[in-house]
């Protein structure tokens, strides 16, 4: 046997175990605050690095083309069975590699290239695969994206309405990137029926809250319902796709061999195990906690005079319009992230600016919910935030604040990280 495997990634690629180092300790020392983004449990991780890397499983459990399934199926039925109990559904297709892919496989189940589908606009806080015109569900399918309101920065459901009824779109997605506020499922529900549209529910950025009964569940009202399985609900980089029975079928087969092949079933063991996190009391807790920090964040920006789209939160995000603070979302995002606060830059409805360097920033909760900060430490991450802003030019000063950051994330360790020393 070749020794060039054998020794440790430090022994043999010290570039690329000084690099993983750093970001390890990157991890340790930042707020970190992009709404998408989480910490996976060491248990999770454990589960994703394992010998299922090695491993091809193309097929379905006891359908496979490839031998050598033996632990493989009891793997993807426990993740398929505990994901379904989670959420309450009766059918769970746990192999799409992303929520993109997941999106795409519905599009291939259920629809035509050429066929009318709803989404919320991205500038409006949709995703890319709800049929915005750069992606290919735009390219490829008549995409008619619905809006939030200029006032008070909700979905417009009239204009829902009236747009489905004037263009019985085939699919209706709802669901978002960037709302702050909960979804009105029965409303989608009602309009989709009457014209004859499937309704589609991603709730990548909401599951772990929905799994914690802190968001209403499209369970009952979706037809189907996509995620990622790495946000609020804390497990590895993956997709899933949540159905009744009568659309099982069609699912299963848009997945695989539809759009993908061989299924990644080191990180199905991921979330069969993050899963399982998910249904102890603990979880629960923290996503109260998020949905808490969330709102005592967005409460003390405003006491900051910050202006947020939508006035508040519902669930884990925040979006901040910078306009009157006279700042780019970019300049902004950068000014905070040398400060140790890490977020993204992002559009805000109707923005005048561009999207690469748009008026607001996007922030969260989830990661440093994780970590045990609480409502308590929310006004003094305002405060940073507030001061990071203020003093964007002053690098020593954002470098100060950084430090102080780092201080106070001391008493929060953070799971999953590996740390030297
Ligand atoms: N990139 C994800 C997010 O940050 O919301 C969506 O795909």
């Amino acid at each position: 046997m070749s020794d060039t495997f054998d020794p440790t990634i430090a022994a043999f690629d010290p570039e690329i175990a000084a690099l993983l180092a750093s970001e390890n300790r990157r991890q340790r020392d930042k707020l970190r605050m992009i709404p998408s983004e989480n910490y996976a449990s060491k248990a999770v991780q454990e589960a994703c690095g394992s010998a299922l890397n090695n491993k091809y499983s193309e097929g379905y459990p006891r359908k496979r083309y490839y031998e050598g399934q033996q632990f493989v199926d009891p793997i993807e039925e426990l993740a398929r069975d505990r994901i379904k109990a989670l959420f309450g559904v009766e059918h769970a297709n746990v192999q799409p590699y992303s929520g993109s892919p997941a999106n795409l496989a519905v599009f291939f189940a259920f629809a035509k290239p050429g066929d009318t589908v709803m989404g919320l606009g991205l500038p409006h806080g949709g995703h890319l695969t709800h049929g915005w015109s750069v992606s290919i569900t735009g390219a490829w399918f008549k995409s008619v994206p619905y809006s939030v309101r200029r006032d008070d920065h909700r979905v417009d459901l009239d204009e829902v309405r009236s747009l489905a009824r004037t263009h019985r779109p085939k699919l209706i997605f709802c669901g978002g990137t960037a709302y702050p506020r909960t979804w009105d499922w029965a409303a989608f529900a009602e309009i989709a029926r009457e014209v004859g549209a499937l309704l589609v529910a991603d709730i990548a950025h909401i599951s772990g809250l929905v799994a914690a009964g802190v968001h209403p569940s499209p369970v009952g009202f979706a037809d189907v319902i996509t995620s990622t399985t790495h946000k609020t609900l804390r497990g590895p980089r993956g997709g899933m796709i949540l159905t009744g029975s009568a659309h099982a079928a069609a699912v299963d087969k848009a997945v695989f061999p539809g759009l993908q092949g061989g299924p990644h079933v080191a990180n199905i063991a991921g979330l069969a195990v993050a899963a399982r996190e998910a249904a102890q009391p603990a979880f629960k807790v923290y996503a109260r906690d998020v949905v808490d920090n969330a709102k005592a964040l967005g409460e003390a920006l405003v006491a900051r005079g910050f202006d947020l789209v939508s006035g508040g939160t519902d669930n884990h995000l925040l979006l901040v319009d910078l306009t009157r603070k006279n700042i780019s979302g970019k300049r902004a995002a950068r000014a905070l992230d040398q400060a140790g606060i890490e977020l993204n830059y992002n559009t805000v409805p109707y923005d005048p600016r561009k999207p690469f360097d748009p008026s607001g920033v996007r922030l969260g909760t989830p990661a440093i919910t994780t970590r045990g900060l609480k409502v308590a430490d929310m006004a003094e991450v305002a405060r940073w935030f507030d001061s990071a802003i203020t003093h964007a030019d002053d690098s020593d000063r954002l470098d100060a604040i950084a430090a102080e950051v780092a201080g106070h994330l001391r008493a929060f360790p953070a799971p999953g990280l590996v740390l030297e020393g």
